[in-house]
């Protein structure tokens, strides 16, 4: 109870930022774009990891109310990387289950891409399998109509859930993001390098662009390259930074 009145307040006060992870195309070196990623900067313990608060945000429906502000200020800086690097670059947004029960999702998305002359596809929504997973009408209705629009889906953590593949025979995606686990083990575990090129040629045979997470090393980034993996996201090149910083970034990888 104190640590949802602390959230509450958190809100009010404005103590949310946003970080920014850049993703690069394996094959040219080129800026993709960014994903969003949700921190707290509490007053006393400094900046707090999502994994402890978002779980609480969901359960107190408070992440609908933040989620809209995501959706603002994510659309906002979107414009400023639009000036900074080019026409094309997206933005991944994590967007949690519990957000699809709100049936005005995407007229607030749409919203905010109206407000900063954004197109649909420069925005990409990421869900988890679970959320495809709960098989609820308004989550599959609210997918559809984003794709319709022109939206990019991404399937976060892929190869984490249960039954993974079931669901994509029933929802246009566009992108799959292969969990960090199966990519920091790959190049000592033979079994988690099968996952990997296994979700990568998955990808290719489907038309979906392929995202390697928490790529660390020079070696993963060209086993990745090797294998046709299309976008590499993670520490190698920058954790999630500061917008300031995040428009520093190389448009461009050597
Ligand atoms: O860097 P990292 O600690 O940010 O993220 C941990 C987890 O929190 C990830 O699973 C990520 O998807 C989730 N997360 C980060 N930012 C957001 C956000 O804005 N909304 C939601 N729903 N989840 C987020
Ligand atoms: O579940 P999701 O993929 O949205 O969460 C991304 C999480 O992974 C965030 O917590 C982010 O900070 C973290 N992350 C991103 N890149 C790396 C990386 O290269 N190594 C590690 N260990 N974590 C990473
Ligand atoms: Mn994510
Ligand atoms: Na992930």
């Amino acid at each position: 109870l104190m640590l949802e009145e602390s959230l509450r307040h958190a809100i009010e006060n404005d103590d949310f930022v946003l970080v920014y992870q850049p993703q690069f195309h394996l094959d040219s070196g080129r800026l993709r774009g960014f994903e969003a990623l949700l921190r707290w900067q509490h007053r006393v313990a400094g900046t707090v990891a999502p994994n402890v608060f978002i779980p609480l945000l969901e359960e107190t429906r408070l992440i609908n109310r933040l989620g809209e502000w995501i959706f603002r200020e994510g659309a906002r800086q979107l414009a400023e990387f639009k000036q900074q690097f080019g026409e094309d670059m997206v933005l991944s947004l994590n967007v949690s289950p519990v957000q699809f029960g709100m049936p005005q999702l995407v007229t607030d998305l749409q919203r905010v891409l109206d407000a900063h002359g954004l197109k649909p596809s420069q925005l990409e929504v990421e869900v988890t399998e679970s959320a495809l997973m709960q098989d609820l009408e308004l989550t599959q209705a609210q997918l559809r109509q984003l794709r319709e629009l022109g939206v990019k889906i991404a399937i976060d953590d892929f190869g984490t859930g249960y039954s993974s593949l079931a669901y994509l025979r029933h929802f246009e995606l566009d992108t799959l993001k292969i969990d960090r686990l199966f990519v920091s083990n790959m190049l000592d575990s033979p079994r988690d390098a099968a996952v990997v090129s296994t979700i990568i040629d998955l990808g290719r045979h489907l038309g979906l662009e392929v995202i390697a997470e928490g790529v660390e090393t020079q070696e993963q980034r060209e086993w990745l390259t090797r294998h046709h993996c299309n976008i590499m996201q993670g520490f190698l090149v920058a954790p999630g930074v500061p917008a300031g910083t995040a428009m520093q970034v190389p448009a461009q990888l050597d």
